[in-house]
């Protein structure tokens, strides 16, 4: 498919490693595609649905020991150790090269190995950027397809060019203990093995769209960010956009796609997706932040998605799609997930293939009980969204007029705040805390610093990643306003207090009447927060202004043993923290005992 030089003599040494029967060079024809998905269903790698209720879509069950991301075996191979820094795993470049080759050796024996060219972003646009993935996997090449866009109009583009990423990837025996995802940023390659799950092994997206864009923008000045990015359209029909950074199943999906109140709704507003994981952002020529999502599809959290919680994902979903990890309904091949409806399959499989009883479900023991794995999946094509924004392909990306921050925390932050500057917000992206999640294996719903969504996603230092986010202030004229919120405050019996989806809107309300300088707020030793009247309540069930003003509450007391464990976590990165950063947590301190 193509005379590139640097491609070819790539995929030939890799190939005198791992030694494939063949070598299928992926094109990104619907004819190829298909002959893949009908090779899959005849091995049993995937299931195709039920055509009339689900077309063209299929269900894949992954390795009951590889369901999520595993941040343990993630390294980053940077040839000094400090540059990786204190909170990524490192290897030595050529001591883990010469480790995984082991790996690999002989690993495609008796198999195809598929060639990928993808581009993240739209080709053409300043922002996009080329990806070659090498995988033994079909279920990754048709994961790929949904995901970036694919084939040979993306070598095309590449031409004679060396500016490429490389990806490996090898199923291989799916030991967990043998499982690595490495990275080398230096050498714009990635190396994945011994897994077949999502976020492992779909190399364009958080190996390539964060960790080593996030190595390459701190290079070239601009940011790659776990973020999502929206459009909300106000009666007059101006769009105003919003990027907002969630740690992993913390409802970056679920605010990107949400439906208007009846309030808001009715009176003409409109949500529009551009993207629901990744943000590439640059700095525009009129002095704004930009930002596009390189992605072409969501692979997105089943579990919790229904008719009322996120319509238009679900909608997503009804065609072309991909099933990771679901419940399997036998009576009518359909798909089933915790929350999708009252209603579990009486005759069904699990996620890990056996035959299920909904009767035995139990909260406190989900991996084990569920139906789908609470990590489960849908690979979903963006164009399939009912919402999906008209600047979806945009070359220039979309202004963006507010970045927001936000985690799971049952107490102590509340349900939303603003930033004082560019500086104060960095800090407060940087204090971020979240309970943990099924998305990356280990204990869930322990709480832990994730500085900007990024912690399992920076391929650098995380000193460095701040100061990164400083400087890139100092090049921004107009810059966004910076806020905070958390949708995930609990009462004492453990209930959510705020509704949350679609009645967020009232929350991004706020957050653009600030930004447009309509609205005062009330400044706190954390920054400013609403009135708790400014927050519209109108139509909602149960909430009144007392629970308005309770979830808008800083305790100073919890916050402070927050700024104890901060100063461990800044100690923890290490000594290239900005001192910008320590100055705001002195005045943070210094707030709190006012
Ligand atoms: P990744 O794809 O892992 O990066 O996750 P994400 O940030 O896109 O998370 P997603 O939107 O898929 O949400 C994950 C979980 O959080 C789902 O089970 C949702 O139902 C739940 N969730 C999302 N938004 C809200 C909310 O506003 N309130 C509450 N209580 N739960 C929410
Ligand atoms: C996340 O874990 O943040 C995801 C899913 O978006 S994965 O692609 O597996 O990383
Ligand atoms: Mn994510």
């Amino acid at each position: 498919m193509t005379n590139n030089k640097h491609v070819l003599d790539w995929i030939k040494s890799m190939a005198d490693l791992v030694n494939p029967d063949q070598i299928v060079w992926i094109d990104g024809s619907e004819e190829q595609t298909e002959a893949l998905r009908k090779e899959a269903c005849a091995t049993g790698e995937l299931e195709a649905l039920n055509p009339e209720l689900y077309p063209n879509c299929y269900l894949h069950r992954t390795a009951i020991n590889d369901v999520a991301r595993v941040e343990h075996r993630t390294f980053i191979c940077t040839s000094k150790k400090e540059d990786a820094g204190n909170i990524n795993n490192w290897m030595d470049p050529k001591e883990c090269y010469e480790k995984l080759s082991k790996l690999y050796k002989n690993s495609y024996k008796g198999r195809t190995m598929y060639v990928i060219p993808y581009s993240m972003g739209v080709v053409g646009s300043d922002f996009a950027k080329i990806g070659i993935e090498l995988t033994d996997s079909i279920y990754v090449v048709l994961n790929m397809i949904i995901m970036t866009r694919v084939g040979k109009k993306i070598i095309d583009a590449l031409g004679d060019s060396a500016d490429f990423v490389k990806g490996l990837h090898a199923v291989a025996d799916c030991d967990d203990e043998k499982r690595y995802i490495c990275h080398f940023p230096e050498d714009n390659t990635i190396w994945s093995v011994n897994s077949g799950y999502g976020g492992n092994v779909l190399l364009g997206k958080k190996c390539f769209a964060l960790r080593i864009a996030s190595y390459l923008g701190r290079k070239e000045g601009w940011m790659a960010e776990h973020m999502l990015i929206l459009g909300l359209e106000n009666p007059q029909g101006e769009v105003k956009y919003i990027s907002a950074a969630f740690p992993s199943a913390c409802g970056k999906t679920n605010l990107a796609m949400l439906i208007p109140p009846a309030i808001y709704k009715n009176a003409g507003y409109k949500v529009w997706t551009v993207g629901d994981d990744i943000a590439w952002i640059r700095v525009g020529e009129d002095g704004r932040l930009y930002a596009i999502n390189p992605e072409n599809g969501f692979f997105g959290v089943a579990p919790g998605t229904n008719e009322h919680s996120n319509y238009n994902a679900l909608m997503t979903t009804k065609k072309n799609c991909i099933f990771t990890n679901v419940c399997h309904n036998l009576d009518d091949n359909s798909v089933w997930w915790e929350g999708l409806d009252n209603n579990p399959p009486k005759n069904a499989v699990n996620w890990k293939g056996e035959k299920w009883d909904y009767t035995k479900y139990d909260k406190a023991d989900k991996v084990n009980t569920s139906g789908a794995h609470p990590n489960s999946r849908f690979t979903a094509m963006a164009s399939n969204c009912p919402c999906i924004s008209p600047e979806f392909e945009s070359l220039k990306g979309v202004p963006l007029t507010a970045i927001i921050f936000g985690g799971r925390r049952a107490k102590t932050a509340p349900l939303v705040y603003e930033s004082r500057n560019w500086q104060h917000g960095t800090f407060v992206g940087s204090i971020m805390a979240s309970e943990t999640t099924a998305a990356a294996a280990g204990a869930v719903g322990v709480v832990r610093r994730d500085p900007m969504a990024m912690r399992p996603f920076v391929g650098y230092d995380m000193g460095d990643y701040f100061a990164h986010w400083l400087n890139m202030g100092k090049k921004i004229p107009n810059p966004p306003k910076i806020f905070h919120v958390n949708w995930f405050r609990t009462d004492a019996e453990g209930h959510f207090i705020w509704p949350g989806f679609g009645d967020n809107m009232r929350v991004l309300m706020w957050i653009l009447a600030r930004c447009a300088g309509e609205v005062e707020a009330v400044e706190t030793a954390i920054g400013f927060v609403p009135k708790a009247e400014d927050i519209n309540i109108e139509g909602l069930d149960g909430v009144t202004i007392d629970t308005i003003r309770e979830l808008l509450s800083v305790d100073n007391a919890s916050w402070l043993e927050d700024v104890a464990n901060i100063k461990e976590f800044y100690a923890q990165i290490g000594d290239r923290v900005p001192a910008e950063l320590y100055d705001e947590l002195a005045t943070l301190e210094a707030n709190l005992k006012k």
